[in-house]
């Protein structure tokens, strides 16, 4: 059952919080300065103030359903070998189905046919701001309060983390939150624990995060009629990224997220319904590594291919030499039917409340619309939800030509009152 719903229809203890940076500048009436720290006043009962954390247990998320909007391809753009930002989508690639059995070797090339994005240069929402630059004409809102007419503006691999939150077990995360002229813009900042682990990788890790580019090299083409080219270098600085628009529940958002593909035919349905994601995962042999597929990776893949209205996912079952020896198609609309077998199971749901009540807490907390002002929300599995507050910090991450652009954007967008 899809539950993408068309039209609208269906389908605390602020002790814990530090405030950083400039706490007395922050007029905030229900904190009071004590020494170093900023203490959330005791609250009386019936009195109306921001919570200062948000819980993450499963239990509180299993309720209906929220509005989650068909979503809208508004634009895309593309990434070359350079990392240079394109508005077209020149790295769009072709799907090119694969024999049931093909043997893929995922090793080939890793030594000598492979060029590495250097992953400890940190992007944050760059790319997606000069996508809104290059595009600000199509987003135009009436509302000068609001020029881009959106809530939250973010990659989709952020939202993935957080519809996966209410399940996740072994990685936190912290996510940075400023408010420019009315839209809130999420980027994320690597944790200690997500850097230890880049900076330990094995070398067998290296060679299998390789593996994933290897099998698009096998199943793409860079032209609709062409045949993939098994022999060139995978580059993965290389990419292809849509822009969708959507709202869950009442919080209008504007992401991107990085396709691998579309249907070769012509007459396939308009993107986002034309795009396929790629993805390898270990070979099969029993019924509980099939219910560990279920559990944990049909999760990740679902939130992120239903986030931005992907249909389908192609999956490549490879063996312990990296060969692939299985194909499966899954449908991200069936998913949540086929792991209703499964016990004590993750939910749709409860991962899509969980994102929307998110989003709700990070609008009652990020007030202050200024730029240099940046909300660190960071959550610990088995913890609440937290934030800290930092004033031109190193948090700080809409650049000054961003900045910019759009105040100058939200003068134009000034409506004559009427006569
Ligand atoms: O610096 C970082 N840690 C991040 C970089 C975090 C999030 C995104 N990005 C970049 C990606 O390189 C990409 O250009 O943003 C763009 C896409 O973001 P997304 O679509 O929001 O990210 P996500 O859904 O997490 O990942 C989509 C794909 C991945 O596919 P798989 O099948 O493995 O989920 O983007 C690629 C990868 O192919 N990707 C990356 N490639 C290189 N380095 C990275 C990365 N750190 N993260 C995602
Ligand atoms: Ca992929």
């Amino acid at each position: 059952m899809d539950r993408h719903h068309n039209r609208g229809q269906p389908n605390s203890d602020g002790h814990q919080n530090r405030f950083s940076q400039e706490r007395s500048s922050l007029k905030r009436g229900r904190e009071h300065d004590r020494g170093n720290e900023i203490h959330a006043r005791r609250v009386r009962p019936n009195e109306s103030v921001s919570p200062q954390t948000l819980r993450v247990l499963r239990q509180l998320y299993d309720r209906d359903f929220p509005i989650y909007k068909q979503p809208v391809e508004v634009g895309f753009f593309s990434l070359d070998s350079k990392r240079n930002f394109w508005n077209d989508a020149r790295l769009l690639r072709y799907y090119v189905e694969p024999e049931k059995c093909p043997n893929f070797n995922l090793r080939d090339g890793y030594r000598d046919r492979f060029v590495k994005r250097d992953d400890g240069i940190k992007e944050k929402l760059d790319h997606i701001l000069r996508w809104i630059l290059a595009n600000s004409h199509k987003m135009q809102s009436k509302d000068a309060t609001c020029p881009l007419g959106v809530d939250f503006v973010t990659w989709r691999g952020h939202l993935t983390k957080l519809l996966t939150t209410p399940y996740e077990t072994q990685e936190g995360w912290s996510l940075a939150v400023s408010k420019l002229a009315g839209t809130l813009y999420i980027s994320e900042v690597e944790t200690e624990y997500a850097r230890r682990n880049r900076d330990n990788r094995t070398e067998r890790h290296e060679e299998m995060m390789y593996w994933g580019y290897k099998f698009e090299q096998y199943t793409c083409a860079d032209e609709p009629q062409a045949s993939p080219d098994s022999g060139g270098v995978v580059n993965t600085n290389e990419a292809f990224c849509t822009v969708v628009q959507t709202r869950l529940a009442e919080h209008k958002l504007l992401f991107s997220g990085e396709v691998d593909c579309r249907e070769a035919n012509p007459q396939a349905p308009p993107a986002p319904a034309c795009y396929i994601e790629l993805k390898t995962s270990a070979e099969i042999h029993t019924p509980k590594q099939r219910s560990n597929l279920h559990r944990y990776k049909l999760l990740k893949w679902w939130a992120q291919s239903f986030l931005p209205g992907v249909p389908k996912i192609v999956a490549g079952f490879r063996d312990n030499d990296g060969l692939v020896v299985h194909m499966e198609t899954f449908k991200t609309s069936q998913i949540s039917q086929l792991i209703k077998t499964e016990y004590n199971c993750w939910k749709p749901t409860v991962c899509m409340n969980f994102c929307s009540d998110f989003l709700s807490f990070v609008r009652k907390t990020v007030t202050e619309d200024d730029p240099r002002l940046v909300y660190l929300f960071s959550w610990d599995p088995h913890k609440d939800v937290t934030f800290t507050i930092h004033r031109d910090s190193e948090y700080t991450f809409l650049p000054d030509w961003f900045v910019k652009e759009i105040t100058r954007l939200r003068c134009e967008t000034h409506v004559p009152p009427r006569a």
